[in-house]
């Protein structure tokens, strides 16, 4: 071969090279980011018009229904729980996603082990301070990123945010996250909640764009 030729075909494979490396890492974002999706910085604000105050001091997380220990938590008790940090994307049903949120609290499971549920519940209804409410599957709320949030990036969650505690369920779109939670009800039957009774998906899986049922 000669000289030119060998630097022709260097060139060459190096240029695929870049290309392949490109192609993958383009790829790897757009599996990241759901269909119809956008990427924001920002972190928007969605709830119903009403940021309910709930003073620390009177603050409680029930947990109830198809439990063999029903419990209600005050704020003492949730933070003296194991805490854990977990992170993960946000993916809201109005088309923004925002990657890499650092949310800090109780992992769901570690509430589910305290609690017992029979083995009748299969379904999770959360209920917040706000009147907001919407369910889950139980199985779904059993992966090791869904939390009871109290901190975001290391401060505590703010109110706008859906503190002192938010539900994040990370797989799911951020409707099925329960800001400013109230009461977690483990049921044998599923209810729908606010947004699923108004048309929303009930599986609102973002890569599978279940938006609207
Ligand atoms: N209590 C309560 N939780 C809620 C809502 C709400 O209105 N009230 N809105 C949901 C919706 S539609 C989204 S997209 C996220 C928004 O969370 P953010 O305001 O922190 O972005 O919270 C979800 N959880
Ligand atoms: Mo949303």
């Amino acid at each position: 071969m000669s000289k030119a030729r060998y630097i022709a075909a260097k060139e060459a494979w190096a240029r695929k090279q870049v290309a392949r490396g490109v192609t993958a890492r383009s790829e790897a974002a757009a599996e990241r980011l759901p269909p119809g999706q956008k990427l924001t910085t920002g972190f928007p604000v969605l709830d119903l018009g009403i940021k309910p105050e709930i003073p620390l001091e009177e603050w409680t997380l029930a947990l109830l229904g198809e439990v063999a220990q029903p419990l209600t938590l005050d704020w003492a008790a949730l933070n003296a729980l194991p805490q854990v940090e977990d992170v993960s994307d946000f993916h809201c049903v109005t088309t923004w996603s925002k990657f890499d949120c650092q949310w800090g609290g109780v992992a769901f499971t570690e509430l589910y082990e305290r609690v017992q549920p029979t083995a009748a519940a299969k379904f999770v209804y959360f209920t917040g301070y706000d009147g907001y409410t919407t369910n889950v599957p139980l199985a779904q709320c059993l992966d090791e990123d869904v939390l009871i949030a109290t901190r975001f990036e290391g401060k505590p969650v703010s109110r706008e945010h859906g503190g002192p505690a938010r539900v994040i369920m990370p797989k799911l779109y951020a409707w099925k996250g329960a800001k400013f939670v109230k009461e977690i009800h483990f049921l044998a039957e599923d209810k729908l909640g606010f947004w699923e009774v108004r048309g929303y998906s009930n599986q609102a899986d973002p890569f599978k764009e279940e938006r609207y049922a």
